[in-house]
């Protein structure tokens, strides 16, 4: 058996993927249980598919009663440079490493199903694939053959590729010899704790989701909770600081993929065209990007709150623009913006007149918000 996998690896290797190994999927973990804590306190917020999911997704024979081996795949998505000192410049968006090529779910899945071809083909046995979306633990599975271990941002990360790596699993009828998992090496370090701009870790290696830049970036449909809309910064879409600052980066290099390399587009584009998008050039500027999925309402928001956290006075003119937006949480956001940038003055003569027409609920929420109305006061009385 062990020239099966030496053959998978070095079909893995062929066609782009970074780390190929082995694991059982039958054999029982705590994962299920801690699964089952995470959803019980809430933590996955609005991903209800979690909750619904949750039997299944505890343990690969949850899903699958068949699966006896796991093929853990790896693919190194790193950036050319630490990415992070781009967010140094607020009329910009950032926009996370892993969504600034094409979607990962197009780029490994039909790879994924060519090399279980070849292991069905050879084995005569049943097959699947996975890469993020089924109901499978995949960082677990991940951590058991071998490829790297859950740091205590909850993300796989390895000795030879560091933090940037996208996964995707065959489960198979097979038996076939595992890898031996991999241990913890994150000792005394906390960079990714203590990097975190918005505190989403209650304690090493747990999430909550619901504080998590990503999940409100990309999962969250409605306006945000006040408290998050500052500390998002210029993040419109995704988050990379627990991932960036790790220590193990070192090791890691750029990626070898070209359709995972970044395009123009999704590199510090400015806030002014993206507040400006709409629908159709939404939809064209982000053509097989993953960005897509969350439509141009969603996006806009994003962009619209790191308008607000911008400083930038030439980016009003865009904010206002949006005040008269069709979607009611862009209209939401643009007030905020607005709120963030200009006098309350300023900002009673340019959103207040607006109100008596507004009749959606959440937007007009959004001018009642006492605390903002207070800071924006409390504000110009300073300055
Ligand atoms: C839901 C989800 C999210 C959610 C929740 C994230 C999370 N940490 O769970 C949100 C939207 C926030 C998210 C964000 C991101 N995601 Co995501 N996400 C998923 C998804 C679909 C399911 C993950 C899951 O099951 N979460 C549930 C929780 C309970 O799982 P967990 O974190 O693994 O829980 C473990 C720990 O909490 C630990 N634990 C709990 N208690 C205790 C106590 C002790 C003492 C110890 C030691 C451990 C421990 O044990 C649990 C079980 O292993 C997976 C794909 C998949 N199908 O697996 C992708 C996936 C995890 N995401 C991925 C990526 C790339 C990201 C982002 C980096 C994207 C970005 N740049 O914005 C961020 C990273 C944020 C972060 N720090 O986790 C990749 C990660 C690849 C990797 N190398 O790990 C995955 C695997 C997709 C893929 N196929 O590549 N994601
Ligand atoms: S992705 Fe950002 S917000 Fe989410 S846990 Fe990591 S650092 Fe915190
Ligand atoms: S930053 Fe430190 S604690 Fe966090 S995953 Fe990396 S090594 Fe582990």
């Amino acid at each position: 058996m062990s020239d099966l996998r030496d053959i998978l690896r070095q079909k893995a290797a062929e066609l782009g993927f970074d780390a190929c190994r082995f694991a059982s999927a039958a054999e029982p973990w705590t994962a299920g249980e801690r699964l089952a804590h995470f959803v019980e306190a809430g933590r996955h917020g609005e991903m209800g598919w979690m909750e619904t999911t949750l039997e299944r997704r505890s343990h690969p024979t949850a899903m699958w009663d068949g699966a006896k081996t796991a093929i853990v795949l790896g693919m190194n998505y790193g950036p050319e440079a630490d990415p992070l000192p781009e967010m140094a410049d607020r009329s910009a968006g950032y926009i996370s490493v892993y969504a600034r090529g094409d979607d990962y779910h197009e780029v490994i899945k039909g790879r994924l199903k060519t090399l279980a071809g070849q292991l069905a083909s050879r084995l005569n046995a049943e097959v699947k694939v996975f890469v993020d979306t089924a109901p499978l633990m995949e960082k677990p599975l991940a951590q058991r053959a071998g490829l790297g271990w859950q740091g205590k941002h909850t993300n796989v990360l390895s000795r030879d590729h560091g933090n940037w790596l996208f996964l995707g699993v065959i489960l198979t009828a097979a038996e076939i010899e595992p890898d031996p998992a991999e241990k913890e090496h994150c000792g005394s370090c906390t960079a990714c704790l203590d990097a975190c701009p918005t505190n989403a870790f209650p304690a090493p290696f747990q999430l909550d989701a619901r504080r998590c830049l990503s999940y409100l970036t990309i999962e969250y449909a409605g306006p945000w909770p006040v408290e998050f809309r500052p500390l998002t910064g210029s993040r419109i879409y995704g988050c990379d600081d627990c991932l960036g600052v790790c220590p193990w980066n070192k090791f890691a290099a750029a990626s070898r993929e070209s359709r995972l390399t970044a395009r123009a587009a999704s590199v510090s584009p400015r806030l002014a065209d993206l507040a400006a998008l709409d629908d159709p050039s939404f939809r064209a500027l982000f053509s097989k990007s993953p960005i897509k999925r969350i439509g141009r309402d969603r996006f806009v928001r994003n962009v619209l709150y790191a308008v607000g956290n911008s400083g930038d006075l030439a980016l009003v003119e865009s904010a206002e623009r949006r005040l008269d937006d069709a979607s009611p949480v862009v209209r939401g956001a643009a007030v905020w913006a607005l709120s963030r940038l200009v006098s309350a003055e300023a900002f009673a003569e340019k959103c207040d007149a607006r109100l008596s027409g507004e009749e959606d609920e959440s937007v007009r929420a959004e001018w009642s918000l006492l605390p903002l109305r207070e800071k924006v006061a409390e504000r110009s009385e300073v300055g």
